[in-house]
């Protein structure tokens, strides 16, 4: 699978998103849904530290290889190491993407989130394998979120040229809002709570699989 198909339907999610199930039953209901990525984002109050953040990365790392799901890690180059995982995903305040090359090596995804033109035009400079937009929504989810960009900030980043990155777009998407995200130039949607709240993970993933 190549990054631009693995963003599909990218599912985001730690501990203290998941509602009605365990992360695990979370996890592998969405996986049952079709989701076509996973990310481990153990953060916010609340979440798992030191060898418990370990133990359950552990053990959403497994789904995902067992169902052939990529598996990246949020912000944590150690941790995504320790977890061997696919890629990591790193926000503008992180680490440097050059070190994080360095340490996860050229075979690994590096995932870049951008809030502007010139942050994607840098992300493909600092060598990410794609990049992530948003919010593109108002959301709940994140509380240090970045004000509302839009989706039309996805056209803008096409439109501007030398951006050939494959985009997911990320904050506030729904099952409703969702094709909007796609139509403007998204190759994917990035999901917490839509996915990790929903009565069935399961059927809310199948939806979002259905649109396009
Ligand atoms: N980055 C930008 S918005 C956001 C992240 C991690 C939260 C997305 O969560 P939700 O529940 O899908 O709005
Ligand atoms: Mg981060």
């Amino acid at each position: 699978m190549n990054v631009s198909q693995a963003l599909k339907v990218y599912f985001v999610m730690g501990s203290v998103n998941c509602l009605n199930f365990d992360p695990e039953k979370t996890l592998s209901e969405a996986i049952k849904g079709g989701i076509t990525m996973f990310q481990y984002r153990e953060k916010g109050e609340g979440a798992l530290v030191g060898e418990e953040q370990v133990y359950l990365g552990k053990k959403l790392k497994m789904l995902c290889e067992k169902n052939r799901i990529p598996f990246i890690v949020n912000d944590d180059i150690d941790l995504a190491l320790e977890l061997n995982a696919d890629g990591i995903h790193i926000g503008q305040d992180d680490s440097d993407p050059f070190y994080t090359r360095k340490r996860i090596g050229a075979t690994k995804w590096i995932g870049i989130s951008t809030h502007s033109v010139q942050e994607a035009k840098k992300a493909v400079a600092d060598g990410a394998d794609y990049i992530g937009v948003g919010p593109m929504f108002s959301t709940k989810t994140k509380k240090d979120a970045h004000d509302v960009v839009g989706p039309f900030l996805i056209t803008q980043i096409r439109e501007a040229g030398f951006i050939h990155l494959p985009i997911v777009g990320i904050g506030g998407i729904t099952v409703e809002n969702a094709s909007e995200v796609y139509h403007l130039g998204a190759n994917g949607v990035a999901i917490i709570s839509a996915v990790s709240q929903a009565k069935s993970p399961k059927d809310a993933t199948q939806a979002f699989c259905s649109i396009q």
